[in-house]
Formats: structure tokens, C-alpha cells, sequence
């Protein structure tokens, strides 16, 4: 299991992020460890469930507006994608923009270098280069990029709604040094909306979104060797208004003590731990988070219910 200096890697920077986050006053854990195998495959699952209206919505944004997001993007540009996951919008915008390069960044490898295979196999003239890289951290798109093509990043599934505020603005940063003056950016955007909708997309009837939190204790009794006790912890969504953000937590029943290397991290009823926040927006709080980095909203394509949009970003 271990063998692998990715997994190895990633094996310490988990146990180094749990341990911080459990310690401090207000207990935390980062998201992005919610997603181990049997995390995706819960995901994917939420993604198909009827309150959870973000993935299908921004699909049809995607598949009713990719002639005018390639009219905005220009003719046969670099695109850069963020996080390679997204295989059927992927392909949606792949189809419209026809670019010459396609670069999908992610930290996994494994997981790129399939999703690169499998663009390829469905557009085998496309140029497929893949990056390794975490695009919460600073890096460089690869040297030898062809001058005078435009470029265009994409940041779909309001995985930007994830980040904090340093991360978002360090990001859409990075971004628009990524695709240089006149570039352009596609990223999805949840939008604000009633707190019944909300909150149901984030805790649904069938408890998928509770399985999906809860995992992460599992993850970590199997991967770090800690003792979380089963059913000591329950799920909860809960609308943050100060941030603007859902926030899952797991929410402790009753006094508990947890060893985990060689440390005990004290749980009393009713506290939580902050497991994600999910961020949502509307066009204006995006421009202003996205201006300082020299970014100009220049459209929002949005569902006829107004659920979530698209924004089209030029540098
Ligand atoms: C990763 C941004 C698509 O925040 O909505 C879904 C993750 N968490 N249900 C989101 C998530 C709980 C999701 N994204």
C-alpha cells in the first residue's frame, strides 16, 4: 500500500493535516481527504440525486451555452482544466471550443493519466498534455506553449466554492497568470438561493451526503489507526451565513476519546468537526474576489431557475 512515493507522500500529508485540524479549539478536517475510492464513488452518487441539483444544472449550462462560451473563448485555444474529474463536461466543452492543446492539471496521477487516456480515445486528433500538480499551490503550465493562441482555464463544479478566501483569490490569481493578458476562464459558480434547497442538497433523504462525511472517519481509523467509534458521529449541513458557505460537519453523541499516533483527541457531546464549507456566490461577490487578480466577469450563464452559472472571465 505504501509502496508508492505518491501514496507515501499523501499518507503524511494526511496524518500531518488530521492531527493539526483535530487539535485546535474548533476541530477541522480539510476536504479534500473526503475523497479516497469509496469517497468518489459516493460523490458520483450524490451527483445523481435528486436534491443535489449542482451537476446536472451546470451540464445543461454547459451543453445550451458551448457555442457562445467558444465564441468567448476564441478560436482553437489552449484549454487548461483544473482538476480532471469531469469527463462528461469535459467533453461538452472539448466538442464546442475544439482546442489545440488540452492540459487537465490534477494531483492524482493515476487518476490523470486515465482520464487523459480516456480523452483521448474520444478525440483522438486532440493534443492532450497532462500536468501533476495540487492547483491550490503555485505551478507552471509546461514550458514551449505556443505564442498567440489564446488560452483558456476551466474550473467547473463550484469545486472554487471548496476554497477558502486566501485559496480563492490565490487561485483565480494563478489562474489569470496561467492563461496571460487577454486569456479567458470558464468556472462554475453555485449560486445563493433559498436555504430549503440548500440545505436538502446537502443532507439528502437517502443520507448519501451523510455516508460520504462520515467516510472520512472510517478513512481515517483505516488509514491512520485511530479508534473514532462507529455511530458516535452524525452528519449535519448547516448554512453559514457570515461566509455565505454550507458547511458540513460531524457532529459527536456523546463524550468520546480518540487515540490516533500515539495521541488522544478529546470529543465532548454536541461538538463538531468542520469537515467542508461550500461556498455560494452571485456574479457581483465573483468579480469583486476575481478584479484584483485583473479578471473582468464578462458573462454568467445560468439555468432558467437561476441555480447555479457558469461565469465567463477575461483577462
Ligand atoms: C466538490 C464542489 C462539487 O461542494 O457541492 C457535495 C462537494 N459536498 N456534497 C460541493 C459536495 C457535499 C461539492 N463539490
Amino acid at each position: 500500500m505504501l509502496d508508492a512515493p505518491e501514496t507515501a507522500w499523501q499518507h503524511d500529508a494526511f496524518r500531518d493535516d488530521v492531527i493539526a485540524g483535530l487539535s485546535r479549539p474548533r476541530k477541522t478536517l480539510p476536504s479534500r481527504w473526503l475523497y479516497d475510492d469509496r469517497g468518489c464513488r459516493l460523490f458520483e452518487e450524490i451527483t445523481r440525486l435528486d436534491e443535489y441539483y449542482p451537476t446536472r444544472t451546470e451540464t445543461t449550462i454547459l451543453r445550451d451555452q458551448a457555442a457562445a462560451m467558444a465564441g468567448f473563448a476564441g478560436p482553437a485555444p489552449v484549454l487548461v482544466e483544473y482538476g480532471a474529474g469531469a469527463a462528461v463536461k469535459t467533453a461538452i466543452l472539448l466538442e464546442a471550443l475544439r482546442p489545440s492543446l488540452y492540459i487537465p492539471v490534477d494531483i492524482a496521477g493515476d487518476f490523470l493519466a486515465q482520464s487523459a487516456a480516456r480523452i483521448t480515445r474520444r478525440f483522438p486528433e486532440l493534443k492532450v498534455r497532462p500536468v501533476i500538480a495540487d492547483f491550490t499551490a503555485d505551478f507552471d503550465l509546461p514550458a514551449g506553449l505556443p505564442a498567440g493562441v489564446p488560452r483558456c482555464g476551466f474550473f467547473p463544479g463550484s469545486t472554487i466554492g471548496n476554497l477558502d478566501a486566501e485559496e480563492t483569490s490565490a487561485f483565480l490569481c494563478r489562474m489569470r497568470a496561467h492563461v496571460g493578458t487577454g486569456g479567458t476562464a470558464l468556472v462554475g459558480v453555485d449560486l445563493r438561493k433559498d436555504l430549503d434547497t440548500l440545505l436538502a442538497a446537502y443532507d439528502d433523504r437517502a443520507g448519501v451526503t451523510a455516508a460520504f462525511n462520515l467516510n472520512l472517519l472510517t478513512r481515517i481509523n483505516r488509514e491512520l489507526g485511530a479508534d473514532f467509534p462507529p455511530g458516535g458521529f452524525s452528519h449535519e449541513a448547516r448554512w453559514n451565513a457570515r461566509e455565505s458557505a454550507i458547511e458540513m460537519h460531524l457532529v459527536c453523541r456523546r463524550d468520546c476519546l480518540v487515540a490516533l499516533e500515539g495521541r488522544r483527541f478529546a470529543f465532548r457531546a454536541g461538538e463538531s468537526i468542520h469537515t467542508e464549507s461550500s461556498r455560494k456566490y452571485d456574479l457581483d461577490s465573483l468579480a469583486a474576489l476575481a478584479a484584483p487578480c485583473g479578471w473582468a466577469v464578462e458573462h454568467g450563464w445560468t439555468d432558467r431557475d437561476r441555480l447555479f452559472a457558469v461565469a465567463g472571465l477575461r483577462a
